[in-house]
């Protein structure tokens, strides 16, 4: 190629990027009245700074190929930071392996710009293969946690090139800048998806765990579990309850784990978790929310039945079709609550709600009836209620609906 035409080439790359990051984010009109999606997608792999992927030097890159592409950014965890809100999102290269850099917004929804250099996570003396699905916690004792998959060979297999174990892999920092690492998760069974509970509880920290007896299937294991360990410096979980348990034909049949650290609310403490069941196309992967007692964080108090957020539209297209995953959701001040989630595991879609609707959807919303029979007769409980109301006449425009 030659000198103008490499630069042209080069100046459209910027041109298009820029305008990529710069677009505005608008909420969509046909919200539930629970959440809005947005117009557009919150972090996509165009996001990813230029000089990440591309060797920019004329000599030995003439062709300005791309020469490190990423496949993906999804599954990011999330915190507000000095006003604006971060993502730590899991940025995915054609090698497969995942890495974590920071995506800033001032507003949550759009501008999302990465940070100048991706993370770089101390290994420990095991090095793992791959990293994913970062949750942050501010907690109380004044560190910024993130707790995150760490994923490598099961040497127990040495036979079976796919075998691996995953374990949760910690790190903390104060900056987000320089991250300590901890020793990983101790534990028997195999962990991913695990959160840490902002607070101290019993004075112990808390963990959400998702205990799996390989590193695909749960197995024996029955779903969201808690566990209470002295340290976060020698985490070792010893005693694992289950609180949220897979149940057959729900949402959580096949799996489950809990997404982000829980958000403290008046009533409760706020979950946002993923559930999995199996059909004819593969796993199926949606969102749910369920609610903690607030003085203990261990005891369920309320499981709105069904999904929270199943994959729609453009979500359902990417690397594992249909699917979504969240490790990431924000509150802030003024009430407002941002869910951000892997849809496909391709890119990051964003809803806003507010605490106070997710509450009431918690509180308010039936749980699995369990059998086609209950559900039928919860959904003729609302027909009933709704045809009192309208005979009553007292919401006039209700009468459209006779
Ligand atoms: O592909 C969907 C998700 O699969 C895994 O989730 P789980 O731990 O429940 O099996 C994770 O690899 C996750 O990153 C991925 O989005």
């Amino acid at each position: 190629m030659d000198t103008s035409a490499w630069e042209t080439r080069l100046a459209k790359l910027i041109d298009r990027q820029e305008q990529w990051l710069a677009k505005p984010n608008a909420p969509l009109e046909d919200d539930n009245g629970l959440f809005a999606r947005y117009r557009n997608r919150a972090v996509t792999r165009d996001h990813v700074p230029l000089t990440w992927r591309y060797d920019l030097d004329p000599e030995t890159n003439p062709f300005l190929m791309e020469r490190m592409g990423i496949n993906s950014t999804f599954n990011p965890g999330a915190i507000v930071w000095e006003g604006k809100i971060l993502l730590v999102v899991r940025v995915e290269g054609y090698d497969r392996k995942s890495f974590f850099a920071i995506a800033e917004s001032p507003n949550g929804v759009d501008n999302f710009r990465f940070w100048p250099e991706p993370l770089t996570i101390p290994v420990s003396d095991d090095p793992e293969t791959n990293v994913y699905d970062m949750r942050l916690t501010k907690h109380e004792d004044g560190w910024v946690y993130g707790v995150f998959c760490a994923e490598r060979k099961d040497k127990t297999q040495p036979n079976d090139p796919s075998a691996a174990r995953a374990d949760a892999g910690i790190v903390r920092t104060r900056d987000l800048k320089t991250w300590e690492r901890l020793p990983d998760l101790k534990s028997v069974p195999q962990q991913r998806n695990v959160a840490l509970h902002p607070e101290f509880v019993n004075g112990k920290y808390a963990l959400y765990t998702r205990p799996a007896d390989s590193f695909i299937n749960t197995g024996s294991q029955c779903g969201i579990g808690f566990a209470l360990v002295d340290s976060m410096e020698r985490a070792e979980i010893k005693e694992e309850k289950i609180i949220d348990a897979r149940v057959y034909h729900t949402i959580k049949e096949v799996k489950n784990g809990d997404g982000p650290a829980p958000i403290r609310t008046p009533e409760g403490w706020l979950h946002v978790a993923h559930g999995v069941r199996m059909h004819a196309g593969g796993l199926r992967y949606v969102l749910y929310a369920f609610m903690t007692d607030l003085k203990d964080p261990s005891k369920v108090i309320y499981t709105p039945g069904g999904h929270l957020i199943s994959a729609l539209g453009h979500e359902r297209v990417g690397d594992t079709p249909g699917n979504v995953f969240c490790a990431a959701a924000v509150a802030r001040d003024n009430g407002e609550l941002f869910i951000y989630y892997g849809s496909s595991d391709t890119r990051v879609d964003v809803v806003k709600s507010s605490v106070e609707r997710m509450v009431d959807y918690c509180k308010n919303t039936p749980p699995d009836g369990l059998y086609s029979y209950q559900c039928v007769q919860q959904r003729m409980a609302l027909l009933e209620k709704n045809r009192k109301l309208i005979e009553s006449g007292r919401v006039p425009l209700l009468k459209k609906l006779r």
